[in-house]
């Protein structure tokens, strides 16, 4: 190994870890196909993994974690920060002496009998001034072949790598083998369950699960959680948006930016298959955006992953033709269900479930007996590659210019279905008020209502007062001209009977379309106390029970909205920015008038 790795801080690491973890061996990954087989049939030999059959599914597999580990944990997530007051109010803190300390406690010798695997990554295409090289140490051969799926993996990010800078993470599902002892399909142990960032040294200790983002480090550790403290301290953002590319019956492309909280249809809306003749959607990204001002003042985005990690549930032909051709083939499906034709199925596939299934809890399930047989937070984990719209510039190391930012959550009512914001700053106060119902993506209570700010409120790796801050000082990095517009949207209002308002999905081309002619100065717009909500949006060959209603601005829901509002932003004290205070002012006295 040491012939392989040039770079002197990272073997001593890799040294100190092993010291410290204890594994039986150690595995330095460098991406290739051949590894990628070899770890999967040593899964399958050992039961975590159930091939799918060959023709229905080439190269894909089927998994289930743990009952007790199916999503992120917030609060066992921490940002270790010197100052309590630098995580902010939203963040879990504890102090870095004293997280290390109990790290170092539960990370003691919690590899034995493991093989710790070292993957290097690169977030970001390779080659681009904006990627960043991360290490993670885990001994989860799973987390390996979702690393390999989701990242810039193996010996092309070492090479990139050279004698640079990385952000170390280490990852263990915290269950020491004894000798002999044989091993469980789904090793995990919530009773340790911590996963820390430590954002003045850079660097993310997780230990208890395998799953998702708690266990993939590239992906909400760093891409969101340290990486926005790079970004404060560096002049970037980096957000948790989707980037999509769409192009006009007139040929006309531009890039659109959106921000929506876990599992609320971000892969959806990327991926989107427009009803509207003669529009287009490709592909940028899902999940993450890092976004930095270009030499011409414009905003240019990456996406840093390289592949999606996407909700299955909900995910058909219908709702979302690319993604099932993207997950057709080469694919890693965790708990969602097994049919005995080796198919996979979940709730909202589009197809009936045969009559008998193994359920994501490996139990035999039959149609009507009121659970659901696939976790509603069942994922897909594949490489961007596959996907059929994949963006031509999505690999661009330049990265791609955004002309719009969307904000947005589930909200059954009081948010219409779209507006824009009046300038830069308004847009920022809009993205610090979303709010959204809670979702099957983190462990807790689902359908709450709860403040969402940017959707990066499990993400923000500092004080989120200063995160809005730094939104506003973005704003002035450029021309006004040259700045992206802010949209807020909302696909989720339902009406008195509880059903949804709009039908979502390709239909949201509708919108997009209008936001695309809104920047290109041809949409009209009404001014509103909110924000601008379009003059006309294109309804054609579509009915909608109640187009009105889509766009109704009840004034009393909305004076309550900024009554709640101006209770939350207290809780950032002298670290809300005062531009934000008075957005809140301006928009009650809008309201009352
Ligand atoms: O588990 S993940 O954090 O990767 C998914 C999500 O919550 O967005
Ligand atoms: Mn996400």
């Amino acid at each position: 190994m040491r012939e392989r790795i040039k770079n002197p801080s990272l073997i001593q690491w890799i040294e100190e870890i092993t010291a410290l973890c204890s594994p039986s061996k150690i595995h330095l990954c460098d991406g290739s196909e051949e590894e990628y087989n070899q770890i999967t049939s040593q899964m399958v030999k050992a039961g975590t993994l159930v091939p799918l059959d060959a023709k229905k599914h080439p190269g894909s597999f089927w998994c289930r974690s743990h009952p007790d580990d199916v999503a992120r944990v917030e609060e066992n997530t921490f940002i270790c920060s010197e100052k309590k007051e630098d995580a902010g109010p939203t963040n879990n803190w504890k102090s870095p002496a004293e997280m290390k300390k109990k790290l170092i406690e539960l990370f003691g010798g919690c590899m034995k009998g493991r093989t710790l695997y070292v993957i290097p990554y690169c977030m970001g295409p390779l080659g681009s001034p904006s990627s960043r090289i991360g290490v993670e140490i885990t001994d989860s051969p799973y987390v390996v072949l979702n690393m390999r799926l989701m990242t810039r993996m193996g010996d092309a990010a070492l090479k990139q790598l050279g004698n640079g800078p990385f952000i170390p993470g280490v990852h263990s599902v915290g269950v020491p083998l004894k000798p002999g002892q044989k091993d469980v399909a789904w090793p995990c142990n919530p009773a340790v369950r911590t996963i820390a960032h430590f954002p003045e040294t850079r660097a993310i200790w997780s230990i208890g699960s395998g799953y998702g983002g708690n266990a993939l480090l590239g992906k909400k550790c760093f891409a969101l959680r340290i990486a926005s403290v790079l970004g404060r301290d560096e002049g970037w953002l980096a957000e948790h948006m989707l980037i999509l590319g769409l192009t006009s019956p007139e040929g006309e492309k531009k890039y659109i930016a959106a921000a929506f909280p876990s599992a609320c249809g971000k892969t959806n809306l990327a991926m989107m298959t427009p009803t509207l003749p003669g529009w287009k959607v490709e592909c940028v990204g899902d999940d993450i955006a890092w976004m930095r001002f270009g030499k011409d003042g414009r905003l240019y985005a990456i996406n840093p992953e390289a592949g999606y990690f996407g909700v299955a549930p909900g995910t058909s032909f219908k709702t979302n033709p690319n993604a099932m051709k993207t997950i057709s083939r080469n694919t890693l499906f965790t708990n969602v269900a097994l049919t005995p034709d080796k198919d996979v199925w979940w709730e909202g596939i589009g197809k009936e479930a045969p009559l008998h299934l193994t359920s994501w809890l490996g139990e035999s399930w039959k149609l009507g007996s009121g659970k659901p047989a696939a976790h509603p937070n069942s994922r897909f984990t594949v490489s961007s590659k596959q996907c059929p719209i994949y963006d031509p510039k999505a690999e661009d190391p330049k990265g791609v210019p955004i002309s719009a930012i969307i904000f947005g959550g589930r909200r059954s009512s009081v948010i219409p279905l779209v507006f824009e914001s009046f300038n830069w700053q308004h847009g920022t106060f809009l993205g610090a008020s979303v709010s959204s119902e809670t979702t099957a993506a983190a462990k807790g209570e689902m359908g709450k209502l709860r403040h969402d700010p940017f959707a990066m409120l499990p993400f923000c790796g500092y004080n989120m007062g200063d995160y809005f801050a730094h939104w506003l000082a973005m704003g002035k990095k450029t021309d006004a001209k040259n700045l992206p517009r802010i949209y807020y949207v909302n696909w989720f209002q339902k009406n008195d009977q509880g059903e949804y308002l709009w039908p979502g999905y390709g239909e949201n081309s509708r919108v997009l379309k209008w936001i695309f002619e809104r920047v290109s100065g041809k949409a009209k717009a009404i001014e509103t106390p909110i924000g601008y909500i379009p003059e006309k949006l294109d309804f054609s060959e579509i009915f909608v029970k109640d187009p009105a209603r889509l766009f109704h601005i009840d004034r009393a829901a909305w004076i309550k909205e900024t009554e709640e509002l101006s209770h939350y932003f207290k809780l950032f004290g002298d670290h809300l920015p005062k531009e934000i205070h008075s957005e809140l002012e301006a928009l009650k006295k809008r309201l009352f008038s």
